[in-house]
């Protein structure tokens, strides 16, 4: 309990065996936490037994992802206030008091793993990740003019059940990008946020999100095109769509171009050099 409120925390589950019994007595350990609801997204054989050692309730979600396995946590959790986080070892349960700190003045408050003093020893936060994370939530900070935000990828958020009644039916990602339309749809239904600096630690276990670079730049690729057909379907009134994303068409065009005056300069160079031979 938390002024009055019950506390629920939502940990999908997949391929976290090693790692999710600590983290659920982490999270308990806080001692404001009321529930947490286990998801079961087909995970790793052993993940049941682990969780039926602690306190948590599981449930099972058949339909796979990282979307799916959260949508059906949130349906599940019985609290007022519900906290979303991952039992692989890389969120701190002291997180929880933070969160709970905003939610007196914001109804969702969304957790940013790219502070660098609360970046962990091993974490999977290296330079790219980091600003790859910074530049698509600057991009989406910009283009739906929200308030701060510096990581678009963060799991750890909190949100109170009146905000999930606002945004719910307009949930439709049922994989990795999720987390991302449940932000959109916050900046975009009048709710009150925030972003706040949560830690960030070592995995335990292997990732199978963003530990491959490949996948992780096939994600945040994903991630800007969403954001781009957001802003496309909400311009007011649809005359405006090119408007509405056209300061991100000249920063291509001009990154481009910029390249490929540089090309240009290069041919020349070469064309002339060989002139002077
Ligand atoms: N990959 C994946 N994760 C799922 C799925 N269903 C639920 N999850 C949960 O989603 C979270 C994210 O998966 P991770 O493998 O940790 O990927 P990540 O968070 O991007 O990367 P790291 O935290 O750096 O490992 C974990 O808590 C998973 O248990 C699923 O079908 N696939
Ligand atoms: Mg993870």
């Amino acid at each position: 309990m938390w002024d009055g409120k019950r506390i629920s925390v939502i940990f999908p589950t997949y391929n976290e065996k090693d790692s999710i019994r600590a983290a659920i007595e982490e999270f308990f350990s806080t001692g404001v936490v009321d529930e947490i609801v286990v998801v079961n997204n087909n995970a790793a054989p052993g993940t049941h037994e682990e969780v039926a050692k602690t306190a948590a309730r599981e449930v099972f979600e058949p339909r796979q992802g990282y979307g799916a396995a959260i949508q059906r946590g949130l349906r599940e959790a019985t609290g007022d206030y519900l906290i979303v986080a991952e039992p692989d070892g890389t969120f701190d349960g002291r997180d929880v008091r933070k969160l709970l700190a905003y939610a007196e003045d914001f109804d969702v408050v969304f957790g940013t793993r790219t502070t660098t003093s609360l970046i962990g020893e091993g974490a999977n936060m290296g330079l790219f990740l980091k600003w790859g994370n910074w530049a698509v939530a600057k991009l989406l900070e910009f283009l739906f003019d929200t308030t701060h935000f510096s990581d678009v990828g963060c799991t750890m958020r909190l949100i109170k059940r009146e905000a999930l009644a606002k945004i719910a039916d307009g949930f439709t990602v049922d994989g990795s990008h999720f987390g991302l339309e449940m932000m959109l749809l916050v900046v975009s239904r009048g709710v009150r946020y925030i972003e706040i600096p949560v830690h960030y630690r070592a995995r335990v276990g292997k990732s199978s999100v963003t530990g491959d670079p490949l996948k992780a730049v096939g994600l945040g690729l994903r991630m800007i095109l969403f954001i781009l057909a957001w802003r496309l379907r909400l311009a007011r009134p649809p005359s405006a769509r090119l408007a509405a994303i056209a300061p991100v068409i000249i920063l291509v065009a001009l990154a481009l171009s910029l390249e490929g005056t540089r090309w240009i300069g290069g041919l020349v160079r070469r064309f002339n050099h060989r002139g002077a031979r």
